[in-house]
């Protein structure tokens, strides 16, 4: 049985086509300096908010027109394993993403939970035995029941602790049945409300014992995948522990934990920390931790996290520029973490958005790698710090320099010859770069 009968396999049709659904700049066989652009981009679909989410927000019901929308547990799950490989299959989607949750019911007890998972698993692995679609990485939802409304792994409930630790052994065991690239954590409620009945130090500490003993399982059942923390600095709670790429960096090497972990970064959750999403990919990247990216997009007008599909191209190109300067995404990819607008409830519309977000990072990759090939960036960057090429500067990078020695060289200097740092130059150059590519 077919679910999105009216669409057919999405083809490129190129930058002039009026096909809505087709793909105007996702070429996938493109080259793009040494590889194709399906290699670079590794996209992947987001079951949650394609195939779960239906529409409901804080004021209203669910709306979404969703061909499953008739059935009910394990019948609707199975339902959407089917849909799912149909979608990916016609927008030649090369991954996918999951929470336990997303793809089968909870059951009364985690022994339920896991034999419903443990069909649907089945059915997925069955189904990934012909298809291209690979798993870049599963989790586990540790924050939706209300179990979890102390947190999971720093809840103050020893239980909540061990039923988090067991969801997390199973995660891992399915991602080593269904060969995921990647395993994620994100914090979900790992924070808290108030410090007046809070012990951070023990939950901090916990959350390490919780990673720790993650990396032992994992290694223990021989799953090579890759492990990633998504940091969010709110959402569900008001302060969370993994703010951001910087925080999460530190919290890692406080724990001795840096050698396992690498950042899944969604550009939604970096501009909720105050930072662009490029920022995230810069400080995640000079520290040899970039590993992931949950591409999606803010609302500026909105505080909240709104997870739109990726429209904006200098935005992408930006993401694109720091993803070409990490050689890469290694076993990463480009997760959809994103969902279509309310208003935006037709089937159909899970295409529409897809198409919009794939394109957008196409033209940044175009864009950025055009930009990285012609040094533009590079050049103007190594040429504003040529100071430390010669002279003091050089002394300095060479560790040659001391209080002393630097004193001695500035003491009596009058002038101090600075340059224009030439933003606005910068950034025609880019939407430049950004109107020619094509
Ligand atoms: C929520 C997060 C979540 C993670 C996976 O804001 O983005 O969806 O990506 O649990
Ligand atoms: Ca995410
Ligand atoms: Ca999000």
């Amino acid at each position: 049985m077919a679910y999105f009968e009216s669409v057919s396999k999405i083809q490129y049709e190129g930058p002039t086509s009026k096909n809505a659904l087709a793909f105007k700049f996702y070429n996938p066989e493109e080259i793009i300096g040494d590889r194709t652009m399906e290699e670079w981009l590794r996209f992947g679909v987001a079951y949650w908010h394609t195939f779960t989410y239906d529409g409901t927000d804080p004021f209203g019901h669910g709306n979404m027109i969703r061909p499953w929308n008739h059935l009910k547990g394990m019948e609707l799950a199975k339902a959407r394993v089917e849909a799912a490989f149909e979608f990916f299959e016609k927008l030649n989607a090369p991954f996918f993403c999951f929470h336990d949750v997303d793809i089968a019911p909870e059951g009364e007890t985690l022994r339920e939970t896991n034999k419903n998972l443990d069909e649907i698993v089945d059915m997925i692995e069955d189904y990934m035995k012909t298809s291209k679609t690979k798993l870049l990485w599963n989790t586990a939802n540790m924050f939706t029941h209300p179990r979890f409304v102390h947190g999971a792994a720093t809840s103050c409930n020893a239980d909540v602790f061990a039923f988090s630790a067991a969801k997390v052994k199973k995660g891992l065991e399915v991602a080593k049945r269904l060969g995921a690239e990647n395993y994620v954590f994100w914090g979900g409620r790992e924070g808290y409300e108030s410090l007046l009945n809070t012990d951070m130090g023990l939950e901090q500490d916990n959350l390490a014992r919780f990673f720790q003993m993650a990396v032992d399982y994992a290694k223990e059942i021989g799953f090579s995948g890759q492990f990633l923390i998504e940091p969010k600095p709110k959402e569900p709670t008001k302060h969370q522990y993994d703010f951001d790429v910087a925080t999460g960096i530190a919290f890692l090497k406080k724990y001795n934990l840096d050698p396992y972990f690498k950042f899944n970064i969604e550009a939604n959750h970096a501009t909720l920390a105050g930072h662009t999403f490029e920022h995230e990919l810069r400080v995640a990247r000079i520290n040899g931790m970039l590993g992931s990216v949950d591409a999606n997009q803010g609302d500026p007008l909105l505080g909240w996290d709104t997870d739109e599909f990726p429209t904006d191209l200098n935005a992408t190109t930006l993401a694109m520029y720091e993803i070409i300067k990490n050689g890469g995404l290694g076993k990463g990819g480009l997760n959809f973490d994103a969902k279509v607008r309310r208003g935006s409830f037709e089937p159909e519309d899970l295409f529409r958005a897809h198409i919009a977000g794939m394109d957008s990072f196409a033209v940044g990759l175009k864009v950025a790698h055009k930009l990285i090939e012609d040094h533009v960036l590079d050049d103007f960057i190594a040429n504003r710090y040529r100071s430390y090429n010669e002279g003091i500067g050089k002394e300095i990078i060479q560790g040659k320099a001391d209080f002393k020695t630097l004193e001695e060289h500035v003491l009596d200097m009058k002038e101090f010859k600075n340059e224009s740092g030439r933003v606005e130059e910068l950034r025609a150059l880019v939407n430049q770069y950004l109107l020619t590519a094509f």
